[in-house]
């Protein structure tokens, strides 16, 4: 039988290049996320290559959170393959001049949305003994950078739930891994600069990894037999040797 899998954060990016390569693989999908439009367009695009099914809400908002996700169609109940992808960066300031608002909204969809999407899919999973969680970490989630304070903050919380969840789920067969992402060039930076110019020189001046990059490696983790799990894997552009040290020439 073709597994499910549910992405959040398919609008775009990680998520949405994820949807495009596990659509083409076969898979069941369900994509996630605010913006309707977009869900709409890549529900008509996929449906070419499998079934999709597509659920409209903000990760941040619990109760929306679990009445889309409970309210699922009976041919998509079943989720074997979760992948906690929703979340981006909130600005880049000095902790002593950041904004509680971009605080707020970092720790609310990168850590909360995170476990409240959990919460509404792990009890079939420990009830079946089965399935797959896949948090999108960060190197972030690895090593602080200046002004990264928070969001590093967030994605170490995510690396911490992540190998959490490994240990309490252990009993029930349930895999779990964390994959981390160096610089990929999505919409991430027009999100963390709302828009500015800044983020028009994130990427440039070097390869930075493509959201379809993240997305094999997606395939490959979800694809291994059944007594393997990549538990935790770290992944940078080949310019990129740490969260500070990137080689750009111009
Ligand atoms: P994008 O901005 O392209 O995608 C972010 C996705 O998250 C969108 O689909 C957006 O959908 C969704 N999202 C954001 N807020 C909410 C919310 N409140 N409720 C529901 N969905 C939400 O960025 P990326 O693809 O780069 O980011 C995906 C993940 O990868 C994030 O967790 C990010 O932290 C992580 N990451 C990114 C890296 C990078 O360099 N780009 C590197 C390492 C990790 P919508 O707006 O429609 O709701
Ligand atoms: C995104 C990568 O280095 O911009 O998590 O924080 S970085």
């Amino acid at each position: 039988m073709k597994k499910t899998v549910l992405i959040t954060g398919a609008t775009s990016g990680i998520g949405e290049a994820t949807a495009y390569e596990f659509a083409k693989q076969g898979l069941n999908i369900i994509i996630c996320g605010r913006r309707l439009e977009r869900l709409n367009t890549m529900q008509k695009a996929l449906s070419k290559l499998t079934r999709v099914h597509i659920l409209n809400f903000d990760v941040r908002d619990k109760e929306a959170t679990y009445i889309a996700i409970n309210g699922l169609p009976d041919k998509f109940k079943q989720i074997d393959i979760l992948i906690n992808n929703a979340g981006n960066a909130h600005g880049l300031d000095p902790i002593n001049e950041g904004n509680t608002d971009d605080w707020d909204a970092m720790m609310d969809i990168n850590v909360k949305g995170l476990l409240y999407v959990s919460k509404a899919i792990i009890p079939q999973m420990t009830e079946r003994k089965s399935g797959h969680i896949i948090n999108i970490g960060s190197s972030a989630g690895k090593e602080v950078y200046p002004k990264g304070n928070v969001y590093c903050a967030s994605k170490h919380a995510v690396l911490a739930i992540t190998e959490g969840m490994r240990v309490d789920l252990n009993p029930y067969n349930i895999k779990v891994s964390a994959v981390n992402p160096g610089l990929v060039e999505t919409e991430f930076s027009k999100v963390r600069f709302k828009g500015g110019d800044q983020a028009n020189h994130v990427y440039k001046g070097f390869k930075a990894l493509q959201a379809k990059d993240i997305a094999e490696i997606l395939y490959f983790v979800i694809s291994r037999p059944d007594h393997v799990n990549i538990a935790d894997l770290l992944v940078f552009p080949t310019a990129q040797a740490n969260s500070v040290t990137v080689k750009k020439e111009f």
